[in-house]
């Protein structure tokens, strides 16, 4: 079937939640994928950096087959043989006490949250149903109608309310902001080390550390949103490491399960865990052993490919590429590792229209809101492959 043909059918049977470039895409392995007609593309949005390991990665896919082969799903009204070692590597890896393993990163940012609320009532004694939670103007952190009730983006609110209370927003990167709100009924600050949907914001050297100890100080849970930012993402296996920061409490997804399965989790101490009593918090995929298995082995990539070596280096020599930019309409080349947003100034074009032009030169990336392009290739990319994107990012942006 022609790639026209399944636009179609996707398009004839599907809600119009997207808005996709024209691609259709069939295979994909490493940094590459192909469309329909076997035409080869660069895939430098990673879906969105849950293809860190790139695209089948074939220990994942081994991992994947083998295990599908022999159990795939039990609910944890039962044990089963191979979430113990996924919660072991999580956490030994982290350097934190206890995992929750969930699915979508959505709900292991509910999990988070329901965490941090059940913590202020039971830990801190925050009156009941008083508790609140401050967030950053311009986060993501998905889509359920909780967590939209603390965006700031209007397209993500819109006929979508009643709003779920108990949020209070203020600016990212602004630690005195942090310190104006926290009352004696903030559980928790929840934020992302880099905001990547609003546009890989990258804030001040210093401030992550500020709000950390601010969060101490107040007895206030520091939890980070490292959905996208972690597992090697920004240069550094998770990006508060950049800061030398341990937060009270990590969630990951995307890149935890490999590319190949929705696999999320928090992590966090003891004692924050402990919050959780048995049926206060589940999910039926939570945890299965498809996906523990999964996520055993993306870890272990990310660690013995030294992944994130190479995306600090693959980042630093794309970053330096882009810098050298000569067009106009640039106001910005910013991000860290190989998480990177072009902003665009007074832009002729929309940063959509670069993405259409740059999908004529085979390279595959994603605007965020009207005037940033995104690049975000799986951190397997080596040399070669990002001066081979660099040429064709230069001959379209120029
Ligand atoms: C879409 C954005 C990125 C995330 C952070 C939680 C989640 C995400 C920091 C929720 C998910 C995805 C969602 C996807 C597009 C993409 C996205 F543009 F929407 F915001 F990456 F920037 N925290 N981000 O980035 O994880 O439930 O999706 O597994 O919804 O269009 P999820």
């Amino acid at each position: 079937m022609s790639s026209q043909k399944y636009m179609d059918l996707e398009n004839a049977f599907g809600a119009m939640n997207y808005n996709p470039l024209p691609v259709v895409l069939e295979r994909g392995k490493g940094v590459w994928v192909w469309d329909s007609e076997g035409n080869k593309y660069m895939d430098m949005l990673s879906s969105y950096s849950a293809l860190n390991q790139g695209h089948t990665h074939p220990k994942i896919i081994q991992a994947l087959t083998e295990q599908a082969q022999k159990l795939t799903l039990t609910s944890r009204a039962f044990y089963n043989n191979r979430l113990g070692a996924f919660l072991e590597k999580l956490c030994t890896t982290v350097g934190m006490e206890k995992a929750l393993p969930m699915n979508s990163g959505a709900e292991g940012v509910e999990t988070a949250l329901k965490c941090a609320r059940r913590w202020g009532y039971m830990k801190k004694g925050i009156p009941e149903n008083k508790a609140e939670i401050i967030v950053c103007n311009n986060n993501f952190h998905g889509r359920t109608i909780s967590i939209i009730s603390f965006s700031t983006e209007a397209d993500y609110k819109k006929g979508f309310g009643p709003f779920t209370p108990g949020f209070v927003t203020i600016p990212f990167n602004d630690a005195s902001a942090l310190e104006k709100a926290i009352t004696k009924n903030t559980a928790a600050f929840l934020v992302e080390p880099i905001q990547g949907e609003a546009g890989v914001y990258v804030p001040d050297e210093g401030y992550l550390k500020k709000a950390y100890d601010m969060c101490k100080k107040n007895n206030v849970l520091f939890i980070a949103d490292e959905i996208q930012t972690g597992f090697g993402r920004t240069g550094k296996l998770f990006a508060c490491q950049h800061e030398n920061i341990q937060p009270d409490m990590f969630i990951f997804g995307k890149a935890l399960g490999g590319g190949v399965f929705p696999v999320s989790a928090i992590v966090t101490s003891a004692e924050v865990a402990s919050v959780f009593t048995p049926g206060s918090h589940g999910s039926t995929f939570g945890g299965n052993p498809l996906a523990a298995a999964i996520g055993l082995t993306a870890i272990e990539i990310i660690l013995e490919e030294k992944l994130v070596e190479n995306s600090y280096e693959m980042g630093a020599m794309l970053m330096k590429k882009l810098k050298t930019l000569k067009n106009p309409h640039i106001k910005e080349v910013r991000g860290k590792g190989l998480l990177i947003g072009l902003e665009l100034k007074t832009h002729n074009k929309t940063a959509r229209q670069y993405c259409e032009d740059l999908q004529k030169e085979n390279i595959l990336c994603k605007e965020t809101h009207e005037s940033i392009i995104r690049f975000a290739p799986p951190l397997v990319i080596n040399k070669d492959e990002v001066s081979w994107a660099f040429e064709r990012i230069q001959k379209v942006i120029g």
